[in-house]
């Protein structure tokens, strides 16, 4: 009840909201996520069923994300304090779920679950270091980024040269292209978080330079927005063309 009303607070006090443009983006992030949910669970079943795994879990990783969303924002309106703890349960929730997406569009050209169990180990590692660098060890906020950094390479290393890579290539058509707009999700839509994680976290550290330049929050949301709502649009788009072929 009080973050209902909290929300409505928001809606009626826009002068306040229009100031703090970082509870802004937590707003609309979590309205987005919302809306992008309903769009992927509603348009689930006019698929193949081949394809509504894959659905299902762009709309579970949008969902958990607007739960997460709905407490973060609460949480900077009441403290104006990063939600870090809320933001990395999100993550740890929903960067798996990208990780068995990949496994689910690569299925059938015969992925393996020790290839999304490793992704999923690897994510795991990137996130917990990231976690220790940003609320546990800030001090040292250098040497987990670093760490995290590398297990971020390493996945998308895997998933462009691995294993994955090669399925892909030999599946063809509109699963080799989805694949491939995913990796660049990872490669250039998940290099967001460490600019967010560097505005964050610099001080003291080599990248002070970066400290404070922009809100590590807003970066994050962005980041959030681009990258979870765009991975569920890939795979969408994905279970249309499959479906259109099938068909036709
Ligand atoms: C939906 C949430 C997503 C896709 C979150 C992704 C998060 C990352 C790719 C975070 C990466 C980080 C580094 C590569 C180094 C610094 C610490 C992190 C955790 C921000």
């Amino acid at each position: 009840m009080k973050n209902f009303l909290s929300l409505i607070n928001v809606a009626a006090d826009m002068s306040v909201e229009a100031t703090d443009y970082v509870s802004f983006t937590f707003f609309i992030g979590c309205m987005a996520m919302m809306a992008a949910s309903a769009f992927f669970f509603l348009s689930m079943n006019s698929f193949d069923s081949k394809w509504r795994t894959s659905i299902l879990v762009s709309g579970l990783i949008t969902f958990i994300a607007a739960v997460h969303y709905w407490y973060m924002r609460d949480y900077w309106a009441e403290t104006g304090e990063s939600p870090t703890f809320f933001r990395y349960v999100d993550w740890i929730l929903t960067v798996p779920l990208m990780c068995v997406e990949f496994y689910l569009i690569l299925k059938a050209a015969g992925a393996t679950k020790s290839m999304m169990w490793r992704l999923i180990f690897l994510s795991t590692i990137m996130l917990v270091t990231g976690y220790f660098g940003e609320a546990v060890y800030p001090g040292q906020a250098q040497l987990w980024g670093l760490v995290s950094g590398i297990a971020y390479f390493v996945i998308v290393y895997d998933i462009w040269f691995g294993g994955a890579a090669k399925l892909a290539a030999a599946a063809g058509g509109a699963v080799e292209s989805a694949h491939k707009t995913l990796c660049k999700f990872v490669l250039i839509g998940w290099a967001i978080y460490p600019i967010g994680y560097m505005v964050g976290t610099g001080e003291g550290q080599w990248y002070e330079f970066m400290n404070g330049a922009l809100s590590m929050d807003v970066v994050y949301n962005i980041g959030d927005a681009i990258n979870k709502i765009g991975f569920g649009l890939v795979v969408y788009q994905l279970a249309v063309d499959s479906s259109a072929k099938a068909t036709a």
